[in-house]
């Protein structure tokens, strides 16, 4: 059999073939309108946007699997087979909202930084408070050009110190550099505590150095609920419901980030780096349900990343998607039971995109 994806191929929309056409429901075509290129395959109806799909194809500097670059557009495609019907919401996606799906950010950029300063451009414009953004990735080493876009929302204004980040992952991602590379993927997470968040709550960590457990330790910012606690065998049920309290104890606006290794490997065989011991599926969903049902807090954007395109079924891309879509879910839930709120006034499709030179500069003062 041929693969999902020959080698060095980068996947676009037209050089795949294996195309799902209609929503199908036990054989039965339920929509007729299959949009290739949208997410779910949803047709867009006017100019409104209440939730944005952005496409973050980046890889630079995954340490173990490559084709990340290829994940976002492997996830839409995977996402025309996920049933539209959520039963949290209870209704049919996308249940009376505008979603868009973004063109993907062209990956342009002659440094690493250079890069993550285009992603920043390409995601501020979608953190206007008008509209609910949901980032594909890419490796992990989007997360601080998306905290760094995130200065622009309404509810964070400036100031970074009132952002939550909630961090579904298998590995800390805490490290101070990887071979010399302090914005490589397992860096992520300190980044963001660099740029000044007030808050990080990391959920299914099991591989992280010596140096990133005594940073947990003593950093009074991180929150860590092991996976060798809530996936233990015997005591697994109290330090789940112990988690799942504290993310409906937040306050305040939050970045949920899903790096997919977070689930068990056996669920994302593809990603870069997939390892044993991880959450299942539905702790996955509970940690979606939990975070945007938290009455004090107000999720203000998800990325789901780490995305691989698996080759042999396309499993690691449709769980993706599947989180991709629970999150979108249930953010039109809140929306709906008056948790989440629009701010400011909507401004459409094309939006107006500043120049942002933040990691250049960084990287200069080094
Ligand atoms: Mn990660």
């Amino acid at each position: 059999m041929a693969p999902y994806i020959q080698p060095n191929q980068r996947l676009t929309l037209n050089n795949i073939k294996q195309q799902p056409q209609k929503h199908l429901c036990k054989g039965k075509v339920v929509s007729e309108v299959y949009v290739e290129g949208n997410f779910l395959g949803l047709p867009e109806k006017g100019s409104k946007v209440d939730i944005v799909v952005l496409q973050l194809p980046y890889e630079l500097t995954t340490s173990y699997g490559q084709g990340t670059a290829q994940g976002p557009a492997a996830c839409i495609i995977a996402s025309g087979q996920v049933e539209l019907f959520d039963s949290s919401l209870g209704e049919d996606l996308p249940a009376g909202a505008d979603i868009f799906t973004a063109p993907e950010w062209d990956g342009e950029g002659k440094s690493l930084a250079e890069q993550l300063d285009n992603m920043c451009e390409y995601l501020t414009p979608w953190y206007a408070g008008d509209c609910f953004p949901v980032i594909l990735g890419g490796e992990h080493g989007i997360l601080p050009p998306i905290i760094r876009a995130s200065l622009h929302h309404p509810l964070v204004n400036g100031e970074l110190n009132r952002l939550t980040v909630v961090q579904i992952d298998a590995h800390a991602d805490l490290r101070d550099q990887l071979d010399g590379e302090e914005y490589s993927h397992a860096c992520a997470a300190s980044r963001s505590l660099d740029l000044g968040i007030g808050h990080l709550l990391q959920i299914g960590i099991r591989a992280y150095s010596k140096q990133e457990a005594e940073y947990i330790e003593k950093d009074e910012r991180i929150t860590t609920f092991f996976a060798r606690d809530t996936q233990s065998p015997t005591s697994g049920e109290a330090a789940w419901a112990a988690c799942l309290q504290s993310l409906r104890n937040l306050e305040g606006p939050v970045h949920l980030t899903i790096d997919i290794d977070g689930l068990d490997g056996s669920l994302v065989p593809a990603t870069g780096t997939p390892v044993p011991g991880g959450l299942s599926f539905w702790q996955a969903t509970e940690t979606i349900e939990a975070v945007f049902s938290a009455p004090k807090a107000t999720v203000i954007s998800v990325d789901v990343n780490e995305i691989v395109a698996q080759e042999d079924t396309p499993l690691t891309q449709f769980t993706a998607a599947m989180l991709a879509t629970k999150a979108m879910a249930i953010h039109l839930k809140a929306r709906k039971e008056g948790r989440w709120n629009v701010h400011g006034s909507q401004t459409g499709r094309d939006r107006e995109v500043k120049s942002s030179d933040y990691f250049q500069q960084q990287k200069k003062v080094k």
